[in-house]
């Protein structure tokens, strides 16, 4: 077990950092940074002592004593959540970037309007930060380094940031003479949340090309090994890709093998054995006569084994061999199935796209209709108002009346409070066309607690949809700790569809939750929950986290006609 002390260090640094951000009293925000100091190198546990062991730390008075004492017994402290809150959540999501300061964090945001990591990336590669005061091509580095951390979860990576590069190698490798087939396979083909190493895959008779083509890539930092069959690089982004040329012939067996997952190929192993057969990267044998069978294709392979082609992304030995073997395998909901998405921001409130650019963006992607879901009053930092809510309904109204083929829904994000209530009274709640509701603070409640706060929203007839429903930040935050069982079961009994949040960050629910979940009956919206237009796109990520959940086009309420999801959307 950790100590306390690091994370009240953590807590205490934090709190100063948001004091001086803030425009707090500088001296105040020096005396917490002391006193995190003096916490985390305190040779003693604090959570052994009292108040007065506490008040022996130097520069430990009363009031941080307290405070010290309402984290161990809460898991929080109120002021700090508070502080957070009064902070912008793109520049709160800078602000953790490990080389970058609040103080730059802030400047960023007041300077160039950047206020998420993406947004920081775009504005870096654009040179954009070369004109700020105290910004150089050093700190641009540093910055990339730390954002690259931030993005790792653990020793593993985010699925966009790798499915970024993997996707450009692609394209490198693709267009090299000879190249008879190339494509992504491993974890990130199963599209797998967080991804440990790229495996990339060529057909081609001669390997030499494509291999010094890997090693030569701007963003390859380091040759791991290179061989004529394999070769590794790290590239700058710290990701370890791995490339592997395959004769054609055997294209198909190579990609089943590597493709994965192990506990997959070991089950489909297990067939083959028993049909007298031998399945290996190479294709699959006949094992009396050694005669090859079957290698060119993934198709033929499983055909062989009497299996139908299964999708990658339900390779994960769930059940897919069984289903298979049956011929009851789900017909998987594809993002071209996703009408719309039912969960988005704008400027008004934490988003950085105005209304219309946003509207612009979704139509560009062809979907037929759209929600506009703002943050409601009770997250205070948003300042949102009935009156300005009111004021965007009409502009929304505005724009549906221009956009031809795209409905728009005005909507709104409402906060599940402690207790379980949401924003507004529920004749103003009965006029938005859908509410999602979801739960941004006092994530460390009891396990009761929090279930029946969950179940509280889910009966509130206008709740149609729970955001986010477990609050995880993926290598960030733990999920919160409710009985989901009796929440999914009350999803089910009152008609609330649970969010699968595409946002690379959160994907929440995870793949399981939506494997559990489904089997309770319940509705589910993938969203891609945008705060700029940039993020539309994250709505692949959700999709894949539904297919490895099993989903059909059935259980996603986002990919019914506007008329069935109208009907879904009304209040029970
Ligand atoms: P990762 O990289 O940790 O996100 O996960 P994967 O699934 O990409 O694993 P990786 O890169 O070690 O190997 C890629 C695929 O190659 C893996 O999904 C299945 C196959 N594979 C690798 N080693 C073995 C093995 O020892 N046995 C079997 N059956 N398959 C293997
Ligand atoms: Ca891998
Ligand atoms: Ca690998
Ligand atoms: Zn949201």
């Amino acid at each position: 077990m950790a100590r306390a002390n690091e994370e009240i260090e953590a807590l205490l640094q934090e709190y100063a950092d948001l004091i001086a951000i803030t425009g707090g009293d500088t001296f105040r925000a020096r005396s917490y940074e002391k006193a995190a100091r003096a916490v985390g190198g305190h040779h003693a546990d604090v959570a052994t002592l009292d108040t007065k062991g506490l008040r022996e730390i130097p520069n430990v008075g009363k009031s941080i004593a307290d405070k010290i004492v309402e984290y161990l017994e809460s898991g929080q402290i109120a002021v700090v959540e508070e502080r957070r809150q009064s902070i912008p959540a793109g520049v709160r999501e800078l602000m953790s970037i490990p080389t970058l300061g609040p103080h730059k964090a802030l400047m960023l945001y007041e300077e160039l309007e950047v206020s998420s990591v993406d947004q920081l990336l775009d504005a870096i590669h654009q040179e954009r930060l070369r004109d700020l005061k105290g910004f150089g091509p050093k700190t641009e580095e540093n910055l990339l380094h730390g954002i690259a951390l931030m993005q790792k979860a653990g020793d593993r990576i985010l699925i966009n940031a790798a499915m970024d590069s993997a996707e450009q190698i692609v394209a490198e490798l693709s267009g090299i003479k000879g190249c008879r087939g190339c494509t992504y396979a491993g974890s990130l083909r199963r599209m797998q949340e967080t991804i440990g190493d790229i495996d990339i895959l060529v057909a081609a008779e001669d390997s030499a090309p494509f291999m010094e083509a890997l090693a030569a890539l701007p963003y390859t930092a380091e040759v791991i090994a290179h061989g004529r069959k394999k070769t590794s690089v790290r590239t700058t982004k710290g990701l370890q890709v791995d490339l592997r040329v395959l004769p054609p012939d055997s294209w198909g067996a190579g990609l089943q093998y590597f493709t994965g997952s192990k506990a997959h190929n070991i089950r489909t192993r297990e067939i083959a054995v028993r049909h007298g057969l031998k399945l290996s990267e190479y294709g699959l044998f006949d094992v009396e006569s050694g005669k090859k069978i079957a290698s060119g294709t993934e198709e033929e392979i499983y055909a062989r084994l009497g299996l139908p082609w299964i999708p990658p992304t339900l390779r994960e030995d769930r059940g897919e061999i069984a289903a298979g073997l049956r011929g009851e395998l789900p017909d998987l909901v594809t993002e071209q199935d996703i009408r719309g998405d039912l969960h988005t921001h704008t400027d008004l409130t934490d988003g950085i796209a105005p209304l219309e650019d946003m509207i612009a963006e979704a139509a560009a992607r062809g979907y037929a209709y759209y929600a506009v879901t703002d943050h409601a009053p009770d997250l205070a930092m948003q300042r949102m108002t009935k009156e300005k809510m009111l004021a965007q309904r009409d502009r929304v109204r505005a724009l549906d009346r221009k956009h031809r083929g795209m409905r728009l829904l005005h909507g709104t994000e409402l906060n599940i409070g402690p207790e379980g209530a949401v924003d507004w009274p529920e004749e103003f709640l009965a006029d938005f066309d859908l509410c999602v509701a979801s739960i941004h603070s006092h994530f460390n409640q009891s396990r009761v607690d929090l279930t029946r706060r969950l179940v509280r929203a889910c009966e509130n007839p206008y709740v149609a949809v729970i955001g986010h429903p477990t609050t995880r930040r993926i290598g960030r935050r733990p999920a919160i700790d409710a009985d989901f069982d009796a929440v999914f079961r009350a999803c089910a009994r009152t008609g609330t569809a649970l969010e699968i949040n595409a946002h690379p960050e959160r994907l929440d629910l995870c793949d399981e939750d939506v494997l559990r979940a489904k089997r309770h009956g319940v509705k589910f919206a993938v969203n891609s929950d945008a705060h700029s237009t940039t993020h539309l796109p994250y709505l692949r990520y959700g999709v894949a986290t539904a297919q490895r959940g099993w989903l059909t086009k059935d259980d996603v309420i986002n990919t019914w006609p506007l008329t069935k999801l109208r009907r879904f959307l009304r209040p029970s």
